[in-house]
């Protein structure tokens, strides 16, 4: 069951504000009437629990986004387990314990559509959750995700609190990694087109086959859905939050070849992983609610280039 849920006049806690997907909801909300509360690292380090208590007893959220959380592509997430697991779950158990133990009136925690068994059938459904083996390059993150999942159901279970799970597909634009060993492909690419165009080269490298199938969704597109969802949405299973087609890589690539200008040939690098073969999500839930994305893949990469170029381009 559904219910109106209004922000307007509180005060709201966007927890990794400094990221990708916190930058946008903090712009998100700029045309909310709420007050938006942040805390940098230097003054909140989340994986400490006495912090976040101290810190949210004495600033009071009422409503948390809960998008703090170590991130990266496919190479960081099988390179670096502890922090995909434990950093991931202190930060997640942190923030939602605390936001039970100080009555915050509704909490939404972001997670991932890696949470979903490697080869659960396409498009994926909600209830597809623990139903077979994780993707083992993000197990570990995926792992901690749906810990996130279950601690707001067992809160709202057994207290009743309003805390919800949004499950996000793959994620580009302002504000992104562009770090070739830790991003995510798509800034990946950005980078390596770009100057590949630069140099006048006549390859570049892909890694993989270039045949996987992603999903890409505009963080500011995310951004709106969560606060559609903050207010809109109020139910004990996590929530599919995507584009609703996908892409092969090769087909990203080719994308951002085109905007960028890079006119040359991919090499691809199987040495490098694939990761699961396909993960497009099944967004009828939150599409019969009434929100879809307005943002166009090619759209999107314009303004990601466009953003890149401005704020990280060396
Ligand atoms: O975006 P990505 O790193 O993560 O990789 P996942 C997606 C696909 O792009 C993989 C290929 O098949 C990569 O091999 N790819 C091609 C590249 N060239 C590149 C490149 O230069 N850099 C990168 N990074 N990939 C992540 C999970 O999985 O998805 C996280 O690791 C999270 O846990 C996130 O769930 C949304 O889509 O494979």
């Amino acid at each position: 069951m559904t219910k109106t849920f209004d922000i307007s006049g509180k005060r709201v806690w966007v927890a990794g504000h400094r990221g990708m997907v916190g930058s946008a909801i903090v712009r998100r909300l700029a045309s909310e009437n709420c007050t938006v509360l942040t805390a940098t690292r230097a003054e909140l380090n989340l994986t400490r629990q006495a912090d976040v208590e101290r810190w949210m007893e004495t600033h009071k959220p009422e409503v948390v986004f809960d998008a703090a959380a170590v991130v990266g592509g496919i190479l960081a997430n099988s390179t670096r387990p502890t922090e995909f697991l434990t950093d991931n779950l202190e930060i997640q158990s942190n923030i939602i314990a605390t936001a039970h133990k100080i009555g915050v009136k509704k909490l939404m925690f972001l997670g991932s559509s890696c949470i979903y068994p490697r080869l659960a059938p396409q498009p994926l459904h909600e209830d597809s959750l623990l139903t077979g083996p994780l993707e083992p390059t993000n197990q570990w993150y995926a792992i901690a995700k749906i810990a996130g999942i279950m601690q707001c159901q067992a809160y709202r279970r057994a207290n009743g609190d309003d805390f919800i799970s949004a499950m996000p597909t793959n994620l580009y634009g302002p504000g992104d990694n562009f770090d070739l060993q830790s991003s995510h492909v798509l800034p990946a690419l950005i980078v390596k087109a770009h100057h590949a165009k630069l140099a006048g080269d006549k390859t570049m490298t892909i890694w993989g086959s270039g045949k996987p199938l992603r999903e890409f969704l505009h963080v500011d597109d995310l951004a709106d859905a969560c606060v559609f969802l903050m207010k809109n949405y109020s139910e004990d299973q996590h929530i599919n939050v995507g584009y609703g087609s996908d892409v092969t890589i090769r087909q990203a690539a080719e994308t951002v070849a085109r905007v960028v200008g890079f006119k040359g040939e991919f090499i691809y690098d199987t040495s490098k992983p694939d990761g699961t073969p396909r993960k497009l999500m099944d967004c009828s839930r939150l599409n019969n609610l009434g929100w879809r994305p307005s943002i166009t893949f090619e759209q999107g990469i314009a303004h990601a280039y466009d953003w890149f170029l401005k704020h990280a381009a060396q």
